[in-house]
């Protein structure tokens, strides 16, 4: 039996207590920015290898190569979305812009107006983990995250800030928490294995 790590991106299957829906329900805390493409920028910061924040602009990310991805969505509030085609740079090329300390295990995504998630560094650097900027062939509008949205097809979607402009990479010692993982949600939020909750078992 293969693991529940190397479930197929489009698979069909759903999740451990998941329902379809047609279509992926707009959701997010707190209103909608506007989209200032002139102010935008995009930071990396924490324990970097360096030691130095990085930041870096629209046009940086841009030049990275574009991967196309179909996957599915999993909200934690148990619905599930079918075969959403992204694109955009892969995180891990985005983290060999400015990479990490050898200690860091895990990050903390920003996004506008305070949103953040913790996502384990190696859930990051998957290839399939993408800083989508398209949906469906079209740029993402404004509810669906413009400019830029993360997408790690395994974790609940959650996980993926919608308007992210960054990560801090988290140190040995650094606790800091997400939007929901402060709520009572778990830092990994494997889907496949069912952690919505941090008394779910075990953090990575
Ligand atoms: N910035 C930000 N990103 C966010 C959220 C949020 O509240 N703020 N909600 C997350 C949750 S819980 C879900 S289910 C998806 C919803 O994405 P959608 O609106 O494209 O369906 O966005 C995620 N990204
Ligand atoms: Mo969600």
């Amino acid at each position: 039996m293969s693991s529940a790590a190397d479930q197929p991106h489009h698979s069909g299957a759903l999740p451990p207590g998941q329902h379809w829906r047609d279509e992926p329900e707009i959701m997010h805390y707190g209103p909608v920015p506007p989209l200032r493409p002139d102010r935008w920028t995009f930071v990396l910061g924490g324990a970097t290898a360096d030691g130095l924040e990085h930041t870096f602009e629209w046009a940086d990310l841009a030049a990275l190569p574009r991967q196309d991805l179909v996957a599915d969505m999993h909200c934690a509030t148990r619905w599930s979305a079918a075969g959403l085609h992204w694109a955009g740079p892969r995180a891990l090329d985005v983290i060999a812009l400015a990479p990490p300390a050898p200690e860091v295990a895990s990050v903390l995504v920003f996004a506008e107006y305070g949103y953040a998630a913790n996502v384990p560094l190696a859930d990051l650097r998957r290839p399939t983990t993408l800083l989508a900027t398209t949906l469906d062939g079209v740029p993402l509008t404004p509810e669906r995250g413009a400019p830029m949205r993360l997408v790690i097809p395994h974790l609940y979607t959650w996980k993926g800030p919608k308007w992210v402009r960054g990560w801090n990479y988290l140190g040995a010692e650094d606790t800091d928490l997400g939007f929901w993982e402060q709520r009572g949600y778990h830092r990994r939020g494997h889907a496949w294995q069912e952690q919505r909750y941090d008394y779910q078992g075990e953090h990575p």
